[in-house]
């Protein structure tokens, strides 16, 4: 069996935040590490995602040239991970040439066999610029649940995908002017031309992880739309056809086709170029995407089409355990707002396998999760150091002062076997654990085992047997020897580097097996010392103190939007905003951005869908008084006949519904 592992390529225009790890890099380097330890044949294979608009506008912003960013940020990124022991196979980048090429031979196969079609397009066109304006270069709000700041063609709020030109109020990120619409030709992936490979593809994959499956089923039951590959951009893989001069591939098609390219780069620099193909064009290759949830649209429906369109057998992805999202100390984390933690700087403040262990424990595997300085101290000190470093110290202790460090084997009593029956079965629930990439539950059940130990250590009362009964003494600090080995091996893939020093102070190699404890090994402890250190509250405080400063500043720097184009007073008397009483709210099934409120706005009852399920829970808002726009022409979203828009505002990455401040009768009009 073979396994090729994948984590998201990181966009090569900013440094890796904790946001980042926590989703789709640590878990897929822990699945490996797990991998290993059981002798499968594993490549861990990533790199960075150089295209995009992102990236330019970026380069835009500094003056200097998408290139100089992308070089910039695939450092301090690969740094970051190397901080991390994020250990790749290979770590790429998809502005290189033989990335370009194997992009366009992707696109030449699915085009000469009339997967990809040119349409003549409207694409909004900035006259002051100059230029079209695809992607991030437009900002407006989402034409399906008015979010503001949406961009590209995705939103944030609800998910969906959408044509950028519905963007409603678009203005042009460089200069702020709203952008006209302009025609222009680009080419489309005809993906209903693979619905039905794709849905007996999927029927295989109940073993899935529900929000990808259900998504995805979803998808094919909405039907599969075209979806535009290319660009009027100059930074990207240029498009392979005589009449795209100045078009480049859509960074979301060429993005994942690095997976391969990087994988070349790999067999090519471990000297043997064809590699690569025992893992891309072996149909029994077990291909895993390890992705944020933002990414199961291009991971689970685009990619596999653009694979099953290849010439060659390529494999198709086995498994994609997309996790969803970290957010810190409650808040949405914000690159742009400067609301987060960089893995670079924090890992010159704490030791890495800290925030390894604590993003593990806190993995966002089945919902949102929430980084906090002080549960992380909590974390640290209670588990790590009050756990598992207190059982290591205590045996090391007492061996080294009764026996001289030597932990000689003996036959186990009956109480021993059944404290040793017990580890086991801790041991092999962490084994299945890891299968299915849950890391939660197995950093805690990893603390479980150390627990047992620190348990048996207090019930057998070493201490006050040693004058009487060494033998039973002996019998104790074996036990324990074995329940930290057993440890050093369950603990290995999330903490490896503090894992091999406990080994190491047992006597043992590095961890390179899912091992059972030989009971006939005699230990013979080596220079042992506190495994761990704990975390001050000063450190806690002033890594919150750093943060707000950072966000802070992060305010100052931010463009405020660009005031919208004026309007007469008639334009504004014609929107009809009234107050509403919410009376029902429940969650949208299968989003997690929408709530469907039933509202009471006097002269009658109204239902609409609102984008604020991330911030307020259903419960929170009935019987709330909210401002509503009760004119708005009314939408299909998700099947629900919207009908209206109760209004929020956007701040400190948090959405504040608007509402009247003193009781107002249901229907009162705003002027
Ligand atoms: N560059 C990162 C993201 O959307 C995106 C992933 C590409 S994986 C092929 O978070
Ligand atoms: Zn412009």
């Amino acid at each position: 069996m073979k396994y090729l592992v994948t984590s998201a390529l990181p966009y090569a225009n900013g440094k890796l935040h904790v946001g980042h790890v926590a989703g789709a890099y640590l878990p897929a380097d822990i699945f490996v590490r797990w991998l290993r330890l059981h002798q499968q044949d594993v490549i861990y294979i990533c790199g960075t995602d150089e295209h995009g608009t992102p990236i330019s506008i970026s380069a835009d912003k500094e003056g200097v040239s998408p290139a100089e960013i992308v070089k910039r940020y695939h450092d301090s990124i690969k740094g970051a991970f190397d901080a991390l022991g994020i250990e790749f196979d290979n770590f790429s980048g998809t502005a290189r040439e033989k990335h370009h090429k194997l992009s366009q031979q992707f696109f030449s196969a699915l085009y000469g066999k009339g997967h990809i079609k040119p349409r003549v397009t409207r694409q909004f066109y900035c006259e002051h610029d100059r230029r079209f304006l695809p992607d991030r270069y437009v900002e407006g709000s989402c034409p399906r649940c008015q979010a503001p700041g949406a961009r590209g063609d995705q939103c944030d709020a609800c998910g969906q995908i959408y044509e950028t030109t519905t963007l409603v109020n678009p203005i042009c990120k460089i200069c702020g002017n709203t952008p006209i619409i302009r025609e222009t030709t680009h080419w489309y992936l005809q993906l209903d031309d693979f619905r039905q490979q794709l849905t007996g593809w999927i029927a295989g994959k109940g073993y899935w992880k529900e929000n990808v499956r259900n998504f995805m089923l979803n998808l094919l039951e909405q039907g599969l739309v075209e979806r535009p590959i290319t660009r009027d951009l100059s930074w990207g893989v240029p498009v392979p056809l005589p009449e795209t001069e100045g078009k480049v591939l859509y960074v979301w098609f060429d993005a994942p086709i690095g997976y391969i390219s990087s994988t070349v780069e790999w067999a090519e620099r471990i000297g043997q170029p064809e590699r690569w193909k025992d893992y891309w064009l072996d149909p029994e290759t077990k291909l895993v995407h390890f992705i944020g949830k933002d990414n199961i649209i291009f991971h689970a429906l685009i990619w596999p089409a653009m694979l099953m369109g290849q010439e060659q057998g390529y494999c198709l992805p086995h498994d994609i355990p997309a996790n969803e999202f970290m957010n810190l100390e409650g808040q949405k984390i914000s690159t742009s707002h400067n609301w987060a933690i960089w893995v670079d700087e924090f890992t010159e403040r704490f030791p890495a396998e800290y925030l390894r262990y604590y993003l593990a424990c806190n993995a966002p595997e089945r919902g949102d999760s929430d980084f906090s300085f002080k549960d992380f101290q909590q974390k640290i000190n209670g588990e790590l150091n009050n756990v598992l470093g207190n059982l290591a110290n205590r045996v090391f202790a007492f061996a080294e002062k009764n026996f001289a460090g030597k932990i000689e084997p003996v036959a186990l009593s009956g109480q021993g076997k059944e404290e040793l029956a017990e580890a086991n079965e801790l041991y092999r629930q962490m084994d299945d654990g890891y299968r299915d990439y849950q890391v939660k539950k197995n950093s805690k059940l990893g603390m479980d085992l150390a627990r047992l130990g620190n348990r048996w250590f207090d019930d057998r009362k070493p201490w006050a047997r040693i004058k009487t009964d060494r033998a039973h003494v002996q019998e104790t600090l074996y036990v324990c020897a074995t329940l930290l080995r057993l440890v050093s091996v369950a603990l290995y893939p999330i903490i490896p580097k503090s894992m091999n020093r406990l080994r190491a102070m047992l006597g043992l190699e590095a961890a390179s097996a899912w091992e059972e404890p030989d009971l006939g090994h005699a230990y013979a402890l080596n220079e042992t010392q506190p495994l761990f250190a704990k975390i001050e509250d000063a450190a806690v405080e002033a890594e919150l103190e750093a943060l707000r400063n950072s966000s802070r500043q992060g305010k100052e720097e931010i463009s405020y939007e660009q005031i919208k184009e004026q309007v007469s007073y008639d334009d504004f008397a014609r929107l009809d905003l009234r107050v509403a009483t919410i009376l029902q709210a429940e969650r949208v099934p299968k989003t997690d951005k929408l709530l469907h409120l039933k509202v009471d706005i006097g002269s009658e009852q109204r239902e609409l869908v609102a984008g604020i399920a991330e911030y307020y829970q259903p419960e929170e808002v009935v019987g709330k008084q909210v401002l509503m726009l009760v004119n708005l022409e009314p939408r299909k979203i998700r099947g629900i006949e919207s009908r209206g828009m109760i209004l929020a505002v956007h701040s400190e990455g948090k959405l504040h519904l608007v509402i009247p401040q003193n009781p107002c009768s249901p229907g009162s009009t705003a002027k």
